[in-house]
């Protein structure tokens, strides 16, 4: 795929500077809405600060002369027409939701890239032969309710309204209700499912340490891991904090820090890729003086190999049941959400590393230890991944936090991949 270096060096710094300030000025204008008092952002689906996060940016891509369209879930479109209209399109794009007191790169970034990179280019090159998309998606986290990938599974079918009929979030507001109040719904406005897509591209913070510690400028993601949700309710018995003997207690809370530790431990033991986390932990009655009767935990598990997290996740099961039936708890383990390692196209994957070659740009293959809404596009068009640094891997914090310069130059790939790919009519 030899080619002549497209832009001078003059005209990439000159790009990498306006990109530089324009990516903060969209990220601090989305960061504005939805913050949480606690500090960070919370932007949860079909929350009034998601619904106003959506209709402004429904206005800035109108400003940015792109076509604008929710479907019937609320992701929100921004098309740059091509030649011919009826050709599939190439999309980029990424997740406007956050998890609780989030950061404000994880999603909006692929958002604000795309949107950047879309209005330099129709500004500077006018119609592209392919029309070229960006996507606000409505919802990848699952923080509000237990359903994640709403957006992008909505859009490549591995998500359906039966499947949301019965979920509530933890005020028990169901979520066909909280859609609905946002003016969308199953038969409200356009199909989600789309079979019209040539290639996705998504480009995000790497959430991790691992550019940032090896020194370079973009990550290409090869795999984007699979993952595991669990759910446990461990039931002892509430009795009296100040007569109950300690051999005679059935302590729901001693039972499942056991349970943490193991899992800590042969999670240790079994080394990376594999992580393992207890995120959320109930405690009930979660009284002082009384005995915990009862505890309901997550797990979530995530590897780069399918049946190795398989294995994991049975040792788990059987691991939890035997350190329950020891201390006579009752224990119920479900698995709400599932999802496999997901291989990015190996063409794109070439044309960032020759995008980056060109422009001198460092890049590394690697990992994703996150999941992202790229794996689900992966099952219906060729998708590609690029991630650029984390300041000490933090992220779902309000720590969370990349340098402009280094946000600019993953708009600058992006900007040169969608110019291959659109104006050029690079093979996919
Ligand atoms: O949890 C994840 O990996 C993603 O940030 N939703
Ligand atoms: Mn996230
Ligand atoms: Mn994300």
């Amino acid at each position: 795929m030899e080619r002549s270096v497209r832009l001078s060096p003059l005209e990439k710094e000159q790009q990498l500077s306006y990109f530089e300030t324009e990516v903060m000025n969209v990220l601090n204008w989305l960061a504005t809405f939805s913050p949480d008092e606690e500090g960070g952002i919370t932007r949860l689906l079909y929350t009034e600060g998601w619904l106003k996060t959506q209709q402004a940016l429904q206005l800035k891509m109108d400003s940015c002369g792109l076509v604008t369209e929710f479907d019937n879930v609320g992701n929100l479109f921004g098309r740059l027409l091509g030649e011919d209209e009826n050709a599939p399109s190439i999309i980029t794009g990424s997740h406007i939701d956050t998890v609780i007191q989030g950061g404000k790169y994880d999603g909006a970034y692929g958002i604000a890239a795309g949107l950047l990179a879309l209005e330099y280019l129709q500004r500077r090159y006018g119609k592209p032969k392919r029309t070229l998309e960006i996507v606000s998606l409505c919802e990848e986290e699952g923080s509000r309710f237990p359903m994640a990938y709403w957006g992008s599974g909505s859009i490549v079918g591995k998500r359906n309204f039966e499947q949301i009929v019965h979920l509530q979030d933890s005020q028990e507001v169901f979520f066909a209700d909280a859609m609905q109040r946002c003016g969308f719904g199953e038969g409200i406005g356009r199909e989600s499912r789309r079979d019209d897509i040539a290639a996705f591209i998504e480009v995000h913070i790497e959430q991790g340490a691992v550019l940032e510690q090896d020194g370079f400028s973009i990550g290409v993601v090869e795999t984007i891991a699979g993952q595991r949700r669990m759910k446990f309710e461990v039931i002892g018995e509430s009795n009296h904090a100040g007569t109950t003997p300690m051999p005679m207690r059935r302590d729901a809370l001693e039972g499942v820090s056991m349970m943490i530790l193991k899992l800590r431990q042969e999670a240790l033991r079994i080394g990376a890729p594999l992580v393992a986390t207890v995120g959320r932990l109930q405690v009930l009655p979660n009284v002082p003086n009384v005995v915990p009767g009862k505890v309901i935990f997550t797990v979530d598990a995530r590897h780069a190999d399918g049946q190795a997290l398989d294995r994991f996740c049975q040792w788990v099961m059987k691991e939890f049941a035997t350190l329950a039936a020891e201390r006579q708890l009752e224990i119920e383990g479900t698995e709400w959400f599932r999802e496999e390692p997901v291989p990015m196209n190996e063409r794109l994957k070439q044309h960032m590393d020759d995008v980056c070659g060109q422009m001198g740009i460092s890049s590394k293959r690697m990992i994703s230890g996150a999941g992202h809404d790229a794996q689900m596009f992966e099952h219906i068009c060729p998708t590609a991944m690029l991630f650029v640094p984390s300041r000490r891997g933090i992220s779902h914090s309000p720590e969370e936090y990349t340098r402009p310069r280094e946000l600019a130059v993953g708009v600058l790939v992006l900007t040169e991949l969608l110019y291959r790919l659109g104006y050029e009519g690079e093979e996919l």
